[in-house]
């Protein structure tokens, strides 16, 4: 072991005797000692060979044998002891920012708290603040580290990341000093989470941008300041990365900051097999010492090309084959939110929805969509108000009347969001479902099956003459809530055989059936439409967050059915309304 891990492991041993409330003394040794490491002058291999290192200003003999230990062997049997002898749930307090072991201890020993759910209820319940030495504004202190500790260790939906970014990116637009700016990174890359925001700007004046950046409204903390990066983090614990660059250098510096990692490696890997060096700096042959003569680029497209690749999207820069299909030609022509011409999976106020049938097909006339399909709740999601037989028939002839009225140039398709029950057959009576224009079936109740159950529950539902396509296929919410275990695999191949399309939930909460899962799927044949799963008429625009899972998924035009024509859909639905 090192001289650097030592010392760390030394502040270690201070911690853990100062959680386990040892002698202040004892934990100021170990400490003392650690500090002294970092900055011993002489080398510490030498010193022990020599045995001098007892000769150090207050390394005391406890100190000098356990050092001596973990030189040698890189472990240490008193370390391995005391950790195994302290309480998990204490260390994991030491996470809370500003909480230290002092007061873990203080709080052990007097409440017995152990565990972070149990130091936040005590701070709640006012017993923290009654400790000796503590008072109430320790104990707010805490609560707000529990806090932002869940909210920093985080990944924030894109969705959200999205509504903060959008400004940020536009305010660095207007600034005089900068030539061109981007977003990078899992946003640019329309991941379903992203860690934190990147943005890379094109300049020769940082010194304005970098101040705007760390000014700008909504900026609670500067994380981290320098000439051309900064770091700053806004009140959601959403942390935002700036880089500036100088302007030549913009399109390697966009590009290596997009990632993913995975894709930077194989794009290395491949400009090294042509003698070339690329980084965010920019491309040079590998045996020049600086990039002055390498290549220029005016963009991104100028890189990929450079190494003989069609321009690779974002969206599909995961390492998972994009460069092989850019170098063979053979990449995916995306799906696009202009492309689609309108969404089927829909709520209205009959069911659980805000906007009644007139105003959502006002709402998708304005978009400029095509049609649009009502498919409200099925009586047994009785929470959402679900419809009963009888009510579903009648909203189908509230929808055939509005077609027939010729108020909107958008065509209304009735269906219904048919619960899937616990044995897999449908909410509603089949007659009922064969006369609707379409069925979407959706796991709303007993998620809870093992993966076996309910994968034979689903592929149940796909197998009735009646549906049309599976809603949100495992029920996850992102950031909240895992999905129900399901064999994705065995679900598709029925689909497939049943003529049954899976939706792209858009909600950006669900974002389901996952990405990963479509290029392979789109392969074998399986049709998908992207559902907006709208609850009232700004949902509409959730259809952009679904498009990305289509991009990310390689899906083009003709695996999407929502970018059919009128007359195309139509048609398609017919087939299971024989
Ligand atoms: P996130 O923020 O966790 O959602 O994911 P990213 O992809 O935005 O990751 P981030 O913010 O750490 O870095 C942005 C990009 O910069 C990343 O996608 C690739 C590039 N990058 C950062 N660190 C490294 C690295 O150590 N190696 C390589 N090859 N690329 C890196
Ligand atoms: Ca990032
Ligand atoms: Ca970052
Ligand atoms: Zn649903």
């Amino acid at each position: 072991m090192d001289r650097n891990d030592i010392a760390d492991t030394l502040s270690e041993i201070g911690t853990l005797l100062e959680l386990k409330g040892e002698n202040p003394f004892k934990v100021r040794a170990y400490q003392n000692g650690a500090r002294k490491l970092e900055t011993l002058e002489e080398d510490l291999a030498t010193l022990i060979e020599e045995d001098r290192l007892k000769e150090v200003p207050g390394m005391g003999e406890a100190l000098v044998q356990k050092i001596t230990e973990l030189h040698q062997t890189g472990t240490l049997a008193f370390y391995e002891k005391l950790k195994a002898s302290i309480d998990p749930g204490l260390v994991s307090m030491l996470e809370i920012p500003g909480l230290g072991a002092k007061k873990i201890s203080a709080m052990n020993k007097a409440l017995g708290i152990a565990s972070i759910d149990a130091l936040k209820a005590a701070c709640e319940s006012g017993e923290v603040a009654a400790l000796k030495g503590f008072g109430k504004k320790t104990a707010d202190n805490i609560l707000q580290g529990i806090a932002n500790r869940e909210a920093y260790g985080k990944r924030h939906l894109w969705w959200k990341a999205n509504e903060v970014a959008e400004p940020i990116l536009a305010g660095l637009k207007k600034l005089p000093a900068v030539a061109m700016a981007s977003h990078a990174g899992s946003l640019r890359r329309c991941r379903e989470t992203v860690g934190d925001l990147d943005f890379i700007v094109g300049s020769e004046n940082p010194a304005p941008i970098m101040e705007w950046f760390v000014t700008q409204e909504g900026v609670k903390e500067v994380t981290a300041r320098g000439e051309t990066k900064s770091s700053v983090r806004f009140d959601s614990g959403l942390q935002a990365d700036i880089r500036v660059v100088p302007p030549k250098q913009f399109p390697f510096a966009l590009h290596h900051f997009t990632g993913s990692k995975e894709h930077n490696v194989a794009m290395r890997q491949r400009a090294l097999a042509r003698g070339m060096s690329l980084s965010e700096w920019g491309l040079k042959p590998v045996d020049e010492e600086s990039f002055e003569n390498g290549k220029t680029a005016e963009s991104e497209e100028d890189i990929f090309s450079l190494l003989d690749l069609e321009y690779i999207p974002p969206e599909l820069r995961e390492g998972l084959g994009e460069i092989e299909a850019a170098e063979s030609g053979s990449l995916p022509d995306l799906v696009r939110t202009d492309d689609l011409r309108g969404v089927f999976h829909n709520h209205t106020t009959a069911s659980d929805g805000r906007n009644s049938l007139e105003e959502m097909t006002e709402a998708a006339q304005a978009l400029g969509w095509e049609y649009w399909g009502v498919a409200d709740h099925s009586k047994a999601s009785f929470q959402a108000n679900g419809l009963d037989e009888e009510q579903t028939l009648k909203l189908a002839q509230q929808v055939e009347a509005l077609n027939a009225s010729g108020r909107f140039e958008t065509h209304v398709f009735s269906g219904i969001e048919c619960d899937i029950l616990g044995d897999g057959s449908l909410d509603l009576e089949e007659s009922v479902l064969m006369r609707l224009d379409y069925v979407v079936a959706s796991v709303h109740i007993s998620m809870t099956q093992s993966q076996e159950e309910m994968t034979a529950r689903i592929i149940k539902a796909i197998e009735h003459p009646a549906t049309t396509m599976l809603g949100h296929l495992t029920g996850r919410l992102l950031l909240r809530r895992e999905g129900c275990k399901v064999d994705v695999s065995r679900v598709v191949d029925a689909a497939i055989a049943n003529e049954v399309i899976i939706e792209i939930n858009a909600n950006p909460y669900r974002l389901d059936m996952d990405w990963r899962f479509w290029r392979k799927a789109s392969d074998r044949g399986l049709l998908t439409s992207i559902n907006p799963d709208a609850h009232r008429v700004e949902h509409f625009d959730f259809v952009a967050a679904g498009v990305h899972t289509a991009r990310k998924g390689w899906l083009e035009r003709s695996s999407v059915v929502n970018t059919f024509s009128l007359p195309e859909v139509k048609a398609l639905l017919a087939r299971k309304r024989p």
